[in-house]
């Protein structure tokens, strides 16, 4: 009898210890795989307004924004590589994922409308705390009457008429960390463009500001650009958009900023 009640102890300590060992949310060590939480914050590309009822999703685990615009998603496989928010009347939105066994991570996430037409574009910038203030640039080359080209940035921000030059519109400037700055091109002229990042602020430097550019078309989520972690300049010169509307990767740190080729 005695050997038993000792026995039914020493059960009960081995399980209060095995659970202890764990986090209150994350029971995959006993089970298998590991998890990690991710959780964020979800504003409209455009607006900037937190959006709700956003679902967000890796793998398995999905959740949903609140009124605040904020989830959290728990348990989610340390070995997930990606997650997407998506919302009707938004393109959905995929970024990477890396994560780390019973951490916290945090993903912001700022969806964009959906286009209205075949030819426009969308440039989404965002970024983590610090620096905090980057700004987007758009070099628009010339047309006939405008034989300087354009620069689309926060002093000169183009022209939200769809069928006026430059075409392109910085719908949002942000000045105070996270993002989003958005600009949204119309149509595209048969000149190569050049979209490039400047860390204006420059109290941290671009490499260390988990900058991401997203650029959509109408289909959705046409390519993501994350920041490159090493480079000297304050100058993140992203991708040129070409003369039959590809986009072409250019991914450098530089210390000066990219210029307008002359069109001819
Ligand atoms: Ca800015």
């Amino acid at each position: 009898m005695k050997n038993r009640v000792k026995y039914i102890a020493l059960l009960l300590v081995s399980v209060v210890l095995i659970l202890s060992a764990c986090t209150p949310f994350d029971f995959g060590g006993l089970f298998g795989g590991k998890t990690a939480t991710v959780g964020g914050t979800v504003t409209d590309a455009i607006t900037v307004e937190a959006l709700s009822g956003v679902t967000v999703k890796s793998g398995n685990i999905s959740g949903t924004t609140d009124s605040e615009g904020k989830y959290v998603l728990y348990k989610v496989p340390i070995s997930n590589t990606s997650i997407s928010a998506s919302k009707s009347g938004y393109m959905t939105n995929t970024q990477s994922l890396s994560l780390v066994a019973d951490k916290q991570k945090t993903v912001n996430f700022s969806l964009s409308p959906e286009l209205a037409q075949d030819e426009e574009l969308r440039i989404v910038l965002t970024w983590g705390a610090s620096p905090r203030d980057l700004d987007s640039h758009l070099l628009v080359p010339a047309d006939a009457s405008h034989l300087n080209g354009y620069e689309v940035y926060y002093v000169t921000k183009g022209h939200d008429d769809s069928d006026e030059y430059p075409y392109a519109f910085l719908d949002v400037d942000d000045t105070s960390s996270y993002g989003p700055e958005t600009i949204t091109v119309f149509q595209t002229l048969n000149h190569t463009y050049k979209y490039f990042v400047h860390n204006f602020s420059g109290e941290a430097g671009i490499t260390t500001s988990n900058a991401i550019v997203q650029i959509y078309d109408r289909n959705g989520l046409r390519k993501t650009y994350n920041v490159p972690t090493s480079g000297n300049g304050r100058y993140w010169y992203v991708f040129d958009i070409d003369a039959s509307g590809g986009i072409m990767d250019r991914n450098v740190i530089q210390e000066v900023a990219p210029k307008l080729e002359p069109t001819l």
